[in-house]
């Protein structure tokens, strides 16, 4: 097994495809999609683009749909969510099909859509995706970050440093056997760094100062946790993620 880190969609490689491709956006999209789906959400379907979302969802019932929308952190207007995890509820959720799209999480997700094997992975559900890989053994992982708007993301690059830690052990392999590229080693160095203090380098992160700033200090505590939901995303028609266990 190879794996390979992309810290955005922009860098992730379009003209061929990996056997498992993983996208993450701790802070918040996929730790949310986490969320829903644990609290019962029947599927999250992804977009990353707002009209499209309206268009879609339109032909599903209001009671068995939610639009969740956010640009720059904010709620969309006209949306019934933002993107907060905090904010998915069973009450809310229960039976429901989200319908979403944020700044860039949903991007990460769209650009690997084409994989035989899609997942959303945050650090909440690490050891279910870990397990995943584990199980199916894929030659080629793609792990894609949603940075921000082209950049470079602490937190997304943590979380795949995250998974790789785990599937080194699980493998009994070496960083050299496992890592495709550098930025697979330099991810699995800043978990080393910072296993022990998520919250703080989200602190450090410039999407957790933005959230900060939008006074969001209970979203960063929850999506610094880890291995506390044992819930996988996976695409089951493109766009659509269910719960795989
Ligand atoms: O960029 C994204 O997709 C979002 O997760 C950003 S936010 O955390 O909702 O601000």
């Amino acid at each position: 097994m190879k794996i390979f880190l992309y810290h955005t969609p922009e860098l992730t490689p379009v003209q061929n495809v990996a056997d498992c491709a993983i996208a993450i956006d701790v802070l918040r999209a996929t730790t949310t999609i986490v969320k829903a789906l644990s609290v019962g959400a029947e599927a999250v379907q992804v977009f990353s683009d707002l009209d499209k979302l309206m268009q879609e969802s339109a032909a599903w019932a209001p009671e068995k749909r939610l639009r969740a929308g956010e640009r720059g952190g904010g709620k969309v207007a006209g949306y019934d969510l933002g993107n907060s995890p905090l904010d998915c509820t069973s009450e809310r959720m229960h039976d429901r099909r989200l319908f979403m799209s944020t700044t860039n999480g949903t991007r990460a997700l769209e650009i690997v859509q084409a994989s035989p094997s899609v997942l959303a992975a945050a650090l909440i559900n690490r050891r279910a995706v870990v397990d995943y890989v584990l199980s199916q053994r894929p030659e080629t992982v793609w792990i894609v970050g949603a940075g921000w708007e082209g950049s470079f993301a602490l937190e997304d690059t943590v979380c795949a440093g995250a998974i790789a830690h785990s599937l080194l052990a699980g493998l009994n392999c070496t960083l050299e056997e496992l890592a495709g590229n550098d930025e697979l080693a330099a991810a699995v160095a800043l978990y080393e760094q910072w296993k022990d203090n998520l919250l703080g380098l989200f602190h450090l992160a410039s999407h957790g100062k933005r959230l900060l700033r939008l006074d969001c200090h209970d979203d960063l505590k929850y999506c610094a946790q880890t291995d506390v939901l044992d819930v996988l995303p996976i695409q089951r028609e493109i766009g659509v993620l269910v719960r795989n266990r």
